[in-house]
């Protein structure tokens, strides 16, 4: 997967050389070109934003600048001569003001063979480019939770690493994905419940005995339950919208 990213802070996105992303990279699994986004301003300031039409605080970014890096970030995409089935990228631009970026999000960018990052700093970019973009290609707004971050960098941070762990090779263990908190499949909707390992016993608190008794289906019941009574204690509102696929016949209110 080829991921852009244009920020006026590239170097923000140093944690993606590190671990699981890292690897990723080294493996050719992702390729992760970053941007400067005042690499594409004409005057001596380099000036990304300007003030809002209508008053108010704070700067917005301004649509020419980001116009001309998306146009040039595409452009190297199409004339690369493995340009293949990456006509065009999906474009991403976080925002508190996006849809919800949620594990079915992560699944599908999962699937593209390019994304390509907006992030804004200040009071965001000017409306015209998602406006623009969004007529020209698959361009989304997503918020990645109830809470305003500085920037969209970070957002980016998260996003890159819930989709590039879903990559084909990256984890070692392809089924960890599946039993994923929000994956579909047999703990669909739910939340983890605990995990344990070796010692027996530490500072007196005991692994629960069924987890060593090496009886597979009574493991397997054991954690559904934990995972049924985690969600409803942590996200009780996940459980009111499971559906009856989700449920097994031996789940019962707890
Ligand atoms: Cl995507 N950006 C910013 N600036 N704040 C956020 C966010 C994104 N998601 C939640 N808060």
């Amino acid at each position: 997967m080829r991921v852009d990213i244009i920020s006026i802070f590239p170097e923000y996105f140093a944690p993606l050389d590190v671990s699981l992303m890292g690897k990723a990279r080294e493996r050719g699994i992702l390729d992760i070109r970053l941007h400067q986004l005042r690499d594409w301003t004409h005057d001596v300031h380099k000036t990304v934003d300007d003030t809002p039409y209508g008053g108010g605080p704070g700067m917005v970014m301004k649509p020419e600048v980001w116009g001309e890096a998306v146009d040039a970030v595409i452009a190297s995409g199409r004339s690369a001569p493995d340009a293949d089935s990456r006509a065009l990228p999906r474009m991403v631009v976080p925002t508190p003001s996006g849809r919800p970026f949620t594990q079915e999000v992560a699944l599908e960018y999962a699937k593209e063979p390019w994304l390509l990052f907006a992030p804004a700093r200040y009071e965001g970019i000017d409306s015209r480019v998602v406006a623009e973009y969004g007529s020209r290609l698959r361009a989304d707004e997503v918020s990645i939770g109830d809470y305003v971050l500085a920037g969209g960098e970070a957002a980016v941070l998260v996003i890159v690493e819930a989709v590039g762990r879903l990559l084909p090779g990256v984890l070692g263990n392809a089924r960890s994905v599946a039993d994923d908190s929000f994956a579909p499949g047999a703990m669909a909707n739910l939340l983890e419940g605990p995990v344990y390992t070796k010692p027996p016993v530490w500072r007196g608190h005991e692994v629960p005995e069924v987890l060593l008794s090496g009886h597979h289906g009574r493991i397997a019941r054991w954690r559904r339950d934990q995972a049924l009574r985690r969600t409803l204690e942590k996200r009780p509102e996940l459980i009111d919208r499971l559906g009856r696929e989700d449920l097994d016949k031996h789940d019962r209110r707890v």
